[in-house]
This record gives structure tokens, sequence and C-alpha cells, in this order.
């Protein structure tokens, strides 16, 4: 048993409350949208994002890469439940080309995700969002989600996990980062029709389809 310190809305911490699912890992979540939550979370990342874990062991993880990372570790240190790294989801590559491509495609998703997150903070705060740097922002997270749904193979990012098929990284960025975007209506997701049917794809799953924000 882990603790997961987050909120259902949040797509980082979405995609651990579905590797935990899908690896049968039991967590309690320590939902921070409570000043009790909000303090607990204080208590143990001084970073104070979400999501933050602490593991069976004791051990504290500030970011969702690493959370996933220790969740599916060939040892399971410090989670229940330990099995064949990564099952049922894909494992990451191995094979150089595949390997950067890869982690390209899970970053190119992150830095659109966190530029559309910032901006959401700041226009609910009332800040003034047509300056210089928050445009670049803007653009930033436009120009990459063209970018994606031009090079997006069916329901997968890389040509590698295209031949392979299954669930991934990079899908399981793309669609709690779009299925994000559509719910608090930061990016139009009809633009990028190749992703929305991607989405669309992996929403069937039961993990994707009972962790939904709202
Ligand atoms: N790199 C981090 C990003 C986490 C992140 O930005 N979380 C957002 C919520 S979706 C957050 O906690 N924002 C609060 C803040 O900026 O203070 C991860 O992958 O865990």
């Amino acid at each position: 048993m882990f603790t997961l310190y987050g909120t259902t809305t949040s797509p980082f911490v979405r995609r651990v409350r579905i590797v935990a699912m899908e690896r049968g890992l039991p967590f309690t979540l320590v939902g921070t949208a409570t000043d009790d939550g909000l303090t607990q979370l204080q208590a143990i990342s001084p970073i104070g994002k979400v999501p933050a874990a602490r593991l069976a062991d004791g051990r504290v993880v500030f970011d969702s890469r690493v959370i996933l990372d220790e969740l599916c570790h060939p040892e399971g240190a410090g989670v229940d439940g330990a099995k064949a790294p990564w099952a049922p989801l894909r494992a990451p590559f191995a094979e150089p080309a595949a390997r950067v491509d890869e982690e390209n495609a899970v970053n190119l998703v992150d830095e659109a995700l966190l530029s559309l997150v910032r901006l959401f903070y700041l226009q609910r705060d009332g800040a003034d969002l047509s300056v210089a740097y928050l445009q670049k922002e803007q653009k930033r997270a436009a120009s990459i989600l063209r970018h994606l749904d031009d090079t997006v193979i069916g329901h997968h990012l890389t040509k590698r996990a295209a031949k392979e098929g299954g669930l991934g990284r990079p899908e399981l960025a793309l669609v709690t980062a779009l299925d994000w975007m559509q719910f608090r209506g930061t990016f139009d997701v009809t633009t990028t029709p190749r992703l929305k049917s991607a989405m669309e794809h992996w929403l069937q799953r039961p993990s994707f389809a009972s962790t939904r924000p709202g």
C-alpha cells in the first residue's frame, strides 16, 4: 500500500492512478484540494506540486515520472504486488532510437501540458495573459499539439509503439493531458482530430474510463 497526494482532476496524478489500477497496486489518496491535504503535501514535498507519493517502504517521491518508474520497477521495491516490469503496460523501449523517440514524445506532451496548466492557474487568478512570454507559452502548446497531430500513427506517438502496440508512457501522457485540456477548456481538441481520436480509443480502457476528471 502506498500513499498518493493529489487531486482527481490533475492529469499527472491520473497517470499514477491509472498505472496503480493497471498493476493492481492499492493506495490511499490524500486529497490536496482541502487545506488539511495541502498541509500534508507541503509537509512531505518542498515542491508542493502533485502528485507526490510515500511508498510502502517510506521513500517519498515528488514527481509523476519517478513515481511511475518506482511502481513499475522490476523488483517492485517499495510497493505491494511486485510483478513483471511495467506489465500489463508496454515497457519502455531499450533500443536507442526507439528509446529517444519515446522520451521525446513524453516530453512533447508534458511541455504542452505544463504550459497550459500554468496559463490555467494564471487566468484563474485574473492575470493578464497578453504579456509576451505568456503568449509564447500559448503558442508553444499549440505548436507541440499540432506537431503531435501531424505525426501520431493511429493510437500511438512513435513508430515503434505503432508497430508493437500496447499502452506505454507516451499514450498515457497524451490521453491524460488531452482529456484535462478538454475538461478545463484550455485547448480546443477538435483542432487536433487525430489526437482526439487516439484519446477516444484509449478512453475505452477501464482504467482511463474510471479516472476521468470532473
Ligand atoms: N513534473 C511534475 C508536474 C506536476 C504538476 O505540474 N502538477 C500540477 C497539477 S496538474 C501542480 O501541482 N500544480 C500546482 C502548482 O503549480 O503549484 C510531475 O510530473 O509530477
